[in-house]
């Protein structure tokens, strides 16, 4: 295979090094509470962004330069962007990946067209995954960016729209299966509204619900043993998502008889539009054992629009590692660097200095979060907060056994209540020590 990046394999140099093509933190091998920073981080790269990425904006074109990339639509220019795809993958260290079936095939004419196009892309990528050891965290299909899918689409107002959508799933899934991949996410793009005075929303919400509960159906024929996963986002594009949050998608599940079957894909940049902290988000999902991955980004604050930005706050990533760690850590699920690189970066190089930068304060985010966890002030401090809930009553409350006027009779008996400090800023400073 030719060499389209004029860079050798990124290797760890230790926080002292300045060599901006190095990891300062990223120790693949070096044990974190027992588990390599590999088998704890699950680094992934989305195809759409690294490969596809122009850098255009709404008030200019892209920037990005691609030499490998003649513009064209054709197979072989899809196939080689996997060869350039799978050679950043090996030079950054980066073990999985991820796709949208329209990222990695060109859309034809036909649905068959399309499939068999994606087929041939599929069939390379298999080739490439077993020769170079790596693997697919998740796929998923693109039912947002043909104008078809403008109105929805397993939300469509039109039947033929949801028909076609339920084609591209259904292939999308085949191919995820087929490339062993971890998860197959759906990312609800257009599914919601922009006003109610044309939509039939509980008519919308229920065609959502068949449609997944079609997916599943299928899942379990062609054996696919991953979790689907739902990614929350609030708006962008329609105004009101129906996915909104993971309250909001948990409640989806429960209400359509879901849950079993998915868990939750956390984006900190969606998060951020629905006017949460990321940590929230995750953990909503984790108390309802619904964590499954991360989109690992972060946004630009006050900026309201979905930036996409390579995550570089440690006070965010200790707070990501933070929950995963204490929800057990991933199982299907990784960091997949849902990221792009400011259309000022514009050389092929700095794809790796972006992941480089997001890889290093993820490690660092995973030793600061497990050294918290290890040190145990910050647990004990919550423990003994929620101590009056250790009684005999507490325990009556919690598990449904208590009346009202038991706890009146408490209440009467104890006077007025004697609470502690939230010590919020002593905890602030706490945490800082670690980072
Ligand atoms: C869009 C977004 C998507 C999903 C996959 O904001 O995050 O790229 O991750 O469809
Ligand atoms: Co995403």
């Amino acid at each position: 295979m030719a060499d389209f990046f004029d860079v050798p394999q990124i290797q760890f140099e230790g926080s002292k090094s300045r060599n901006p093509l190095a990891f300062k933190h990223y120790n693949p091998e070096e044990t974190v509470g027992g588990k390599t920073m590999r088998e704890h981080l699950r680094f992934a790269s989305p195809f759409w962004h690294t490969m596809r990425g122009t850098g255009a904006d709404p008030f200019g074109v892209g920037t990005m330069q691609m030499p490998w990339d003649d513009g064209s639509d054709s197979i072989e220019n899809a196939l080689r962007r996997v060869d350039v795809f799978f050679e950043f993958l090996n030079k950054c260290q980066i073990d999985f990946y991820c796709w949208h079936d329209r990222d990695i095939a060109p859309e034809r004419g036909t649905i068959s067209e399309s499939h068999a196009a994606l087929g041939e892309v599929v069939d390379y990528l298999e080739k490439l995954q077993a020769e170079h050891g790596k693997k697919l965290l998740w796929g998923t299909a693109c039912l947002f960016g043909h104008p078809r899918y403008g109105q929805g689409a397993a939300t469509s107002p039109y039947l033929d729209v949801y028909a076609y959508a339920a084609a591209q799933v259904r292939k999308a899934l085949e191919c995820t299966n087929r490339l062993g991949g971890e998860g197959y996410v759906f990312w609800g793009g257009r599914e919601g509204y922009s006003t109610l005075i044309n939509t039939n929303m509980k008519k919308e919400l229920d065609h959502l619900g068949a449609f997944l509960h079609m997916a599943v159906d299928y899942k379990k024929e062609i054996g696919f043993k991953g979790p689907f996963y739902i990614e929350p986002k609030p708006q962008e594009p329609t105004t009101h998502q129906y996915d909104s949050d993971a309250a909001a998608c948990l409640n989806f599940l429960r209400e359509y008889g879901l849950m079993e079957h998915f868990k939750l894909n956390l984006e900190t940049n969606h998060a951020t539009l629905a006017g949460h902290t990321m940590q929230h988000e995750l953990r909503v999902a984790a108390d309802a054992g619904a964590l499954g991955s991360v989109d690992a980004n972060e946004g630009t604050a006050n900026c309201g629009w979905d930036t996409d930005e390579f995550p570089t706050d440690l006070y965010l990533t200790t707070s990501v590692m933070y929950e995963v760690l204490r929800a057990g850590g991933f199982t299907t699920g990784g960091l997949n660097f849902d990221a792009k690189r400011r259309r000022d970066s514009f050389e092929p190089l700095d794809l790796f200095h972006a992941h480089i930068a997001g890889m290093d304060t993820f490690a660092r985010g995973l030793k600061i979060a497990h050294a918290i966890i290890e040190d145990g002030r910050l647990d004990d401090f919550v423990t003994q907060r929620y101590a009056t809930w250790d009684s005999d009553l507490g325990k009556k409350v919690e598990s449904g056994k208590a009346s009202l006027a038991e706890l009146e009779a408490h209440a009467i008996a104890k006077g007025e209540p004697n609470i502690q400090s939230g010590r919020q800023e002593m905890l602030e400073a706490l945490v800082n020590q670690f980072i």
